[in-house]
């Protein structure tokens, strides 16, 4: 039987709705969704298998210009997803004009693997503004081919799955057939804190974040779970307690529902706040917490 497998690399700008596309063709919430920029920090396989297809998607970082270590490390996991993809899905959202890195731009124009340009949101617009936006794309990069869709929606993602079967190569699968993503259970109990901490905390709170799990175990009926939160200044940690524990309880609560959810187990969670100084800017700290691609 012909078997065709290959890289399906996403990548765009901040917040266009790459994870939220990367999850519909999964089906599984394997990368964490907020309306702000910058919620995706690693670059987060899912793979999806069928009897004679293996697509293994990659999830990315939205592109922007570093202005620190951390930053310029998910810049390199973007630019690792342009050297190993079979085909680009180069997403954007209705209203966007082009990438806001120029470099990142011209690879896509003068990209010799198959790319699909998804404009994304299309639940927002008008027909009218679509059309328009469409015929905008299609000025701008002449070579790719422009599919409209909604993530959120799961409007024509079927219709561009279907495609990029259509335009893998003859492989045999990566990975085991059973498996779902590169990535080992601690970052999925990371990045559901992280998700809740992006929701609930403003300015640069979030982004001064990382989280460590230094204890998952799992029992017959339960995973009991130790997770810290790092913040990089003092000041920065009282916020994240809140008044008498309250905003540190929340994000315990809302983290524990969806690894429940996640896990399909009984989930006890312990948080705690530690300072750990400027860890974004540190090369050796950025390591550790896996950010070397
Ligand atoms: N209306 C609408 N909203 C969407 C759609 N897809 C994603 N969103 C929303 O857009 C926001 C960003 O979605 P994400 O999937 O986190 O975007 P991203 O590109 O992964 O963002 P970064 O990881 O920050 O680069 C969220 O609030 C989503 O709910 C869509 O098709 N329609
Ligand atoms: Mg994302």
């Amino acid at each position: 039987m012909l078997h065709k497998a290959g890289f399906v690399n996403i990548i765009g700008n901040p917040n266009v709705g790459k994870s939220t596309l990367m999850n519909a063709f999964v089906g599984e919430k394997l990368s964490i969704i907020t309306s702000k920029a910058q919620t995706t920090r690693h670059r987060i396989l899912g793979i999806v298998n069928g009897d004679d297809f293996q697509v293994v998607l990659s999830d990315t970082p939205g592109i922007i210009k570093p202005a620190y270590e951390l930053q310029s490390s998910m810049m390199g996991f973007v630019k690792s997803a342009f050297e190993d993809a079979d085909v680009l899905l180069y997403m954007v959202e209705i209203g966007e004009k082009a990438l806001k890195d120029e470099s990142f731009f011209d690879k896509i124009r003068g990209s010799k693997i198959p790319v699909l340009l998804l404009l994304n949101k299309i639940d927002t617009s008008e027909q009218e503004i679509l059309e328009e936006q469409i015929q905008y794309w299609q000025e701008q990069l002449p070579s790719v081919e422009i599919h409209a869709i909604s993530a959120l929606q799961n409007f024509n993602v079927k219709g561009v799955f279907e495609r990029i079967i259509e335009l893998l190569p003859e492989a045999p699968p990566y990975y085991p057939k059973d498996q779902l993503t590169d990535k080992p259970e601690r970052f999925f109990v990371n990045e559901t804190i992280r998700e809740k901490i992006l929701i609930h905390y403003k300015k640069e709170i979030p982004y001064s974040v990382e989280i460590e799990t230094e204890e998952f175990v799992e029992d017959e009926d339960i995973i009991r779970m130790r997770a810290v939160i790092m913040v990089e200044r003092d000041s920065q940690k009282g916020i994240i307690i809140g008044h008498k524990g309250s905003a540190l309880k929340r994000v315990g609560v809302e983290a524990r529902k969806d690894l429940e959810k996640f896990f399909g187990k009984q989930v006890h969670i312990e948080l705690y706040v530690k300072v750990n100084k400027n860890w974004r800017s540190d090369a050796r700290q950025l390591k550790r917490f896996g950010y070397n691609s």
